[in-house]
């Protein structure tokens, strides 16, 4: 943990379908998991979304007639930086396990896929940002290494009940260029230092090292209105369309 406050995006991933559980949740508005991240740049990149199967979230009241799924945790913090209806009192509509947003088709905002997944991510901690992260396996070691390890075990796919259809066609999609590592850099650095699996917890931090820092300082757009542009110089602007646009919320811990 760092010692100032981290600014993340809430990137708004829209379900397309409220499937199992989330039927109560008809009528109730539209439905969006709020997936956090420090790279709205990336999402351009995006192959699929993550949730932690065992973990809990819920289904919270938001703005404008939304409906927002998170952590209880984070929906309290949000509904601090006045993002939700009720200051200090967000309004759970319904409880979620991670497990019952697993196969949820959705849509994400600068995605070039009309629909994407949510996928079991075992990784994930409950207590930082939502507990929703989107995948972007081009550029981050974590997604890129459990996205694999869903394509190369069914017996993994069978365990959560996740249908080879939501994995299985989605492959990486390079965005950005990082001299030294190219288009793919998360590929090349999980293969290079041979991280076996999402659970490789050592390997992916040192892979984490190699590519975040210089991804964000030497990496450069290779798709969108800022292609050719730095990631650093491409980032502040793409995350202000976003908010401007409704398809993301600041939101800081
Ligand atoms: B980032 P920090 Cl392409 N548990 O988004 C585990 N990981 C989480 C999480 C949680 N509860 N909440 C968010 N994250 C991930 C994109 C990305 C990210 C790329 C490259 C680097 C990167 C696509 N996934 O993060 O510990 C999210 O993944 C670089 C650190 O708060 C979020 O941003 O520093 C990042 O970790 C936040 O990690």
């Amino acid at each position: 943990e760092g010692v100032g406050p981290q600014d993340y995006t809430l990137i708004k991933l829209r379900a397309l379908e409220l499937p199992g559980k989330l039927s109560e949740l008809e009528g109730a508005g539209p439905v969006f998991l709020m997936a956090a991240t420090l790279r709205p740049e990336t999402m351009y990149g995006q192959t699929n979304c993550w949730a932690l199967p065992e973990g809990k979230y819920g289904a919270y009241r938001g703005l404008e007639g939304e409906v927002y799924i998170m952590t209880a945790r984070s929906a309290l913090n949000l509904s601090y930086q006045e993002r939700t209806p009720a200051r200090g009192e967000p309004e759970c509509l319904l409880q979620l396990t991670g497990q019952d947003l697993i196969g949820v088709p959705l849509a994400a905002p600068n995605c070039p896929h009309e629909r994407v997944y949510v996928l079991p991510l075992l990784t994930i901690l409950t207590n930082k940002g939502t507990g929703i992260v989107t995948s972007v396996p081009s550029d981050s070691p974590d997604d890129y290494t459990a996205l694999l390890d869903l394509k190369k075990k069914p017996k993994l796919r069978e365990k959560y009940g996740v249908k080879d259809e939501w994995v299985l066609p989605y492959e990486i999609i390079p965005i950005i260029d990082i001299p030294g590592f190219g288009d793919r850099a998360a590929q090349v650095v999980c293969e290079q230092l041979k991280v076996q699996s999402q659970n490789d917890a050592a390997k992916l931090a040192e892979a984490k090292q190699m590519v975040y820092l210089k991804g964000f300082t030497d990496g450069v757009m290779t798709v969108g209105p800022y292609a050719g542009r730095k990631v650093s110089e491409a980032k502040p602007l793409i995350r202000d369309e976003m908010l401007a646009a409704g398809q993301a919320l600041a939101y800081s811990e």
